[in-house]
């Protein structure tokens, strides 16, 4: 089977040192290692499919894996050596950009980056921008539905995609790469493919929608006293001009501390620091809009009634620049702060503050000294609500406890109807969570249609259906 493989792909396309295989094995956290059997970069979706062929005839297991960016381990290969890493890094062509028709295709392998750039380019906007945008690739944001900031104007992933090309566990190509607006032609088989994490088959191609680059942004940075003023600053923009918010995120007192702490050059634009801090952005694309205008008068009012307590407008490019990285670099900063749990978890909008609150309550109850980080994408309920160990704890004893902690938080979420993985999916963290959140009709469903797809079971084992 390897000299098959190795016949197919070439050198530059098998990889078997474990010298060379040991970087596919381990996700970006460090949570776990697995080792890869071989790697597989194939150049283009024809080699892919013949690999998977090959493959699927020798009873392997495959393993699709993107930038490597996952937070719950959705690209690691198992520990015990026999499953194969398939990397999508080799499919990385632009191969179609339409002003028009406000389409881009592009093949799975390509960055998000890339993909932002390639818009750009033509005078567009790709509009989902996430942190790791640099190393994420289509293939794995499109397998995982990822959000980011800008999901509270133009959704998920899953909103961004009018079709795609899959390749299915028995090597077929499914050609699916149509860009309509309209097409309502049976089953929605993109969608079944978008947040499967690679469980039912490698995503090669898509057609992503565009839209028209903004020409006027403003944004700003406020120190709010409370998570319930970041809401109530959210509602006044809302009511002002919903379609104006490009993005409204939430970070916490003390997760700016630990950006500034631990990042070197970040500096807070504000008088002092405060309990919480609010991030706005407003875009479009109309020129002479009067943005700037519009986003002072709402904070003038917001400042009057006191649900903020001081205020950053970017002047430039390079000060907008400063506002975001204080916000992107919260996951970083954590990192080098110690052992984290991170909860990427989901409420109805009205309900963040109070689920804040509770869950802050209910972890301090668990393990004094914990350190609570919520922060994330307030404007669509969307809370990173992360643990930092105890200072001076043991980092390994505290990530042992990792179950009763994510438990505990997702108790709260619960009670506020909420969703236990928000954006970051399911990968091999959560699958245990499944029979206790989507059990009984909706696993049974999804059993069948991992059954029907890939009935050997090859397709990214372990991960999102608990074994
Ligand atoms: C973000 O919003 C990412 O920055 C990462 O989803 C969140 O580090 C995290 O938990
Ligand atoms: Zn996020």
């Amino acid at each position: 089977m390897l000299n098959q493989l190795a016949s197919l792909l070439g050198p530059a396309g098998l990889l078997t040192d474990p010298v060379d295989t040991a970087p596919y094995g381990e996700d970006w956290r460090k949570l776990y290692r697995g080792h890869p059997r071989a790697v597989l970069r194939p150049a283009d979706t024809a080699q892919l499919a013949e690999a998977v062929r090959i493959c699927a005839a020798a009873g392997a297991r495959i393993v699709p894996q993107g930038g490597n960016t996952s937070m719950v381990g959705g690209a690691v290969p198992d520990e015990d050596g026999s499953e194969f890493v398939l990397s999508l890094s080799r499919l990385n062509r632009i191969r179609a950009v339409d002003a028009i028709d406000q389409t881009l295709t592009v093949e799975a392998g390509a960055t998000l980056k890339a993909v932002q750039q390639a818009a750009e380019a033509a005078g567009c906007l790709f509009p989902l921008s996430i942190g790791s945008e640099g190393t994420a690739q289509i293939g794995g944001i499109l397998s995982t539905n990822a959000g980011g900031n800008n999901t509270v104007r133009y959704g998920n992933a899953r909103d961004l995609v009018l079709g795609l090309e899959v390749v299915l566990p028995d090597g077929e190509i499914w050609n699916g790469l149509r860009r309509l607006r309209k097409d309502n032609t049976g089953y929605c088989l993109r969608q079944l493919f978008v947040g499967a994490e690679g469980t039912l088959g490698i995503i090669t191609a898509a057609v992503l929608k565009l839209v028209p680059r903004p020409t006027e942004m403003a944004v700003a940075l406020c120190a709010v006293p409370s998570p319930e003023a970041a809401l109530a600053l959210f509602t006044r923009f809302h009511r002002h001009d919903p379609a104006a918010i490009q993005a409204f995120e939430y970070m916490s007192g003390l997760g700016m501390e630990f950006v500034l702490k631990n990042i070197p050059g970040t500096v807070l634009p504000l008088s002092e620091r405060a309990p919480g801090y609010a991030l706005i952005e407003l875009a479009t694309p109309r020129p002479n809009a009067g943005l700037r205008a519009a986003l002072e008068e709402v904070l003038e009012a917001a400042l009057e009634a006191g649900d903020v307590t001081d205020a950053a407008v970017a002047e430039s490019g390079a000060q907008r620049a400063a506002i975001w990285r204080l916000r992107e670099e919260h996951t970083e900063a954590q990192k080098r702060e110690g052992a984290s749990v991170k909860n990427d978890v989901s409420v109805p909008v009205s309900k963040v503050p109070a689920f804040i609150r509770e869950a802050t309550a209910a972890c301090e109850a668990l393990m004094p000294g914990i350190r609570v980080v919520p922060f994330g994408h307030m404007g669509d309920g969307n809370i990173h609500f992360n643990l930092e160990q105890p200072e001076g704890m043991d980092g390994a004893a505290f990530l042992a406890r990792d179950h009763e902690i994510m438990d505990t938080v997702c108790e709260v979420v619960r009670k506020y109807d909420g969703s236990f993985s928000a954006e970051h999916g399911i990968g091999k963290l959560k699958p245990y969570m499944m029979p206790d959140w989507r059990g009984g009709a909706e696993l049974d469903l999804m059993r069948r249609i991992k059954a029907a797809i890939d009935p050997s079971g090859m397709m990214n084992p372990g991960k999102v259906l608990p074994l």
